[in-house]
């Protein structure tokens, strides 16, 4: 295949990192490439106690940690402190999953101030795309010249989800306007093209899975070959298992043999 005729999904995340213009876009995908892992692992856990044990063990295994940071019961400074200090020594981005959903003002006063101070920890935030560009200007603001990025929702993995058709095709405009600091999507499917757009995916499970709340799930080989996406969210099936470092273990192991599958496809 000519350089021409590759699509983004044959290219190699390594390449794909050279082509970013956002700071913690390029290092997610220099991460990704260098802990051979494209498993983001959301610890939905309601302690501090339980987040940093989880954070710890499962680090050697992904390239970025989600957390609900307002799920958290015992939240304190201390608890942002040790997060950060892990994310350097393992190398992984945080994304807080806050899914902004506010007019510019108010969602950049929620993002910089309040008691979690979401902009002074958190590499990556995800936001909604219905307030319209305002959401992405208020965040941007705060965010670009601390290096940091978002990531819109596009599509969800709840059955019904609204976030179909015209809306994910708005989503993808309004990422386009603000390259510089929308880094990817929240899809269940390759949207876009560009190379530089990471797409991250939720609603993947290697057990069989039903979701509760009609949350949906498919294997990491289907959400990555079939469905293109870059990486994978998974909390459940490895936060919840038995042995949650062997999860984390097995579902790295198929996330990275997936996209070898599809650059070699
Ligand atoms: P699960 O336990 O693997 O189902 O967790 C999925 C996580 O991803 C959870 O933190 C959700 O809040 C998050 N999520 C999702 O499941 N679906 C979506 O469309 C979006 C986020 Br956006």
């Amino acid at each position: 295949m000519s350089n021409a005729q590759l699509t983004a999904k044959h290219i190699p995340y390594i390449q794909r990192a050279m082509r970013c213009a956002n700071p913690s876009a390029k290092e997610l995908f220099l991460i990704m490439e260098e802990k051979r892992s494209n498993l983001s692992v959301a610890i939905d856990v309601t302690t501090k106690e339980e987040l940093l044990f989880l954070a710890k063990a499962l680090a050697p295994h992904v390239c970025t940690i989600k957390t609900h940071i307002d799920m958290i019961t015992n939240f304190d400074i201390h608890l942002l402190l040790e997060l950060q200090d892990l994310s350097h020594k393992h190398r992984y981005l945080v994304i807080e999953d806050r899914k902004f959903a506010d007019i510019g003002k108010t969602s950049k006063s929620q993002y910089e101030g309040g008691m979690y101070k979401i902009s002074n920890w958190a590499h990556l935030v995800t936001a909604h795309s219905t307030p319209g560009p305002g959401v992405i200007e208020g965040l941007r603001k705060t965010g670009l010249q601390l290096g940091r990025g978002m990531v819109l929702l596009a599509e969800m993995s709840s059955q019904g989800s609204l976030a179909t058709g015209q809306y994910t095709e708005a989503t993808i405009q309004m990422a386009q306007q603000y390259s510089d600091f929308v880094i990817g999507f929240i899809s269940q499917h390759r949207i876009v093209e560009e190379p530089y757009f990471i797409h991250m995916t939720p609603g993947v499970s290697l057990s069989e899975n039903s979701g509760d709340f009609r949350q949906q799930y498919r294997t990491p080989e289907e959400a990555i070959c079939r469905d293109g996406c870059d990486l994978i969210i998974v909390g459940s099936s490895i936060i919840n298992a038995a042995d949650p470092v062997a999860a984390a273990r097995e579902h790295q192991q198929a996330g990275w043999e997936a996209y070898e599958k599809r650059l070699g496809s």
